[in-house]
């Protein structure tokens, strides 16, 4: 087999405040996201897996970067662009958010972070939106600042997380709620921490403010975590798929609507009936989308890597979707994997075909989250 290609890094593919000690502790490779630097494997994808559902890891997430949106139309601005509700929401929320664009397509699913009416952090997904956020405002002429702040999120993810935090910053965080945040003192500093992370092992998520603590951040974390096995970490692709964790420009893209990616629970009609793309989602909703997210069992053996989407075919070798991430399940001994259905297959139960290169497999359709 030939040598992988080699990422060459500069300064467009922008450090993090952790970049350094990522690399030390031996990141093997990077991806791009939001122009910055996120490693995707330390000791082994799978590896990592199993440390990571065991004990606990730091992540460098670090690259889903922040739109601060400030001022007294903050919560203006981030109700156009989304068309889940912001009503209710406290000053202590995280909320994820599908953001649409005017057709009613998925152009990012960030957490918004709510510190305050005129005050909300976007932690982004894999897309520009500092920018549509900023033409929107000026646009509009509304009252707000909107800019990237030097703020990079660091995950701490695993069964672990809350005594290793605990440790850290008192038994408080313990009682910290799901998607809630609040301000706690790490190393003399006080920083915003929420329990959330792209994970299903539980965690939390510090939002680092001022790059230039990250590494003592990074190091208290590390001494601290040495008996609970600390490892550095990164976002899974093994653990994330059967955990239904959707990726922006993988399992969805502008072509796909938030109710055909599961997110129509997060379409609420007042708040459709105001964004940007609201009339679209308010007529899908009405007439029902064609297709539907779902999770798919490949059988055989180990899948390949999959780069770009695997054809879903029905028994005369019609098209009827396709797959957009599949990896092979430790714990569940098979190949899990997260599709687009066509309507007349979606039920769980059902048996398609997937081609993948030039063999073709069975699959079986089934609900999302796997577990
Ligand atoms: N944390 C922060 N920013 C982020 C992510 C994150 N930005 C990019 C990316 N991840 C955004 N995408 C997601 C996708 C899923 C979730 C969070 C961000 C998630 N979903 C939960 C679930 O599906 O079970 C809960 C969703 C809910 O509240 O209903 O956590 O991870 N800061």
């Amino acid at each position: 087999m030939s040598t992988p290609p080699f990422l060459s890094i500069s300064r467009r593919t922008r450090s993090t405040p952790f970049s350094r000690r990522v690399t030390e502790a031996g990141a093997k490779a990077y991806t791009v996201y939001n122009r910055m630097l996120l490693p995707t494997v330390f000791e082994s994808v799978e590896a990592d897996y199993h440390h990571l559902k065991k004990h606990v890891q730091v992540w460098d997430v670090s690259c889903e970067r922040q739109v601060e949106v400030l001022g007294p139309d903050a919560r203006q601005l981030v109700q156009l662009v989304t068309p889940r509700s912001l009503a209710k929401m406290q000053d202590d929320q995280c909320y994820y958010i599908p953001m649409v664009n005017d057709k009613g397509g998925m152009i990012n699913d960030p957490v918004a972070v709510k510190i305050s009416d005129d005050r909300f952090w976007i932690s982004l997904a894999d897309s520009d939106m500092l920018f549509w956020l900023k033409g929107l405002a000026i646009g509009k002429g509304l009252n707000v600042d909107v800019f990237e702040p030097d703020v990079s999120p660091l995950g701490i993810q695993g069964p672990k997380s809350d005594d290793l935090m605990a440790d850290i910053v008192g038994d408080r965080i313990r009682t910290l709620g799901f998607f809630r945040h609040a301000q706690f003192n790490i190393g003399g500093k006080d920083y915003l921490v929420a329990r959330s992370g792209w994970s299903k092992q539980g965690g939390f998520e510090i939002y680092l403010d001022g790059s230039e603590n990250g590494e003592k951040v990074w190091d208290i974390l590390f001494d601290a975590g040495e008996k609970y096995e600390v490892r550095p970490g990164c976002p899974n692709g093994i653990e994330r798929i059967e955990g239904g964790l959707l990726s922006h420009g993988n399992d969805m893209t502008e072509d796909n609507s938030p109710i055909e990616i599961g997110l129509g629970k997060y379409c609420h009609r007042e708040a459709m009936e105001i964004c940007i793309g609201g009339k679209a989602l308010i007529e899908e909703k009405i007439s029902g989308p064609k297709q539907l997210i779902r999770g798919l069992k490949i059988d055989g053996d180990r899948v390949p890597p999959c780069p770009s989407p695997w054809p879903l075919l029905d028994d005369k070798g019609q098209k009827i979707g396709q797959i957009t991430s599949a990896a092979w399940s430790p714990d569940f001994e098979t190949n899990v994997a997260i599709g687009m259905v066509a309507q007349d297959h979606w039920d769980h139960g059902n048996t398609v075909s997937v081609q993948i290169d030039d063999q073709i497999r069975k699959a079986e359709v089934g609900p999302l989250p796997f577990n």
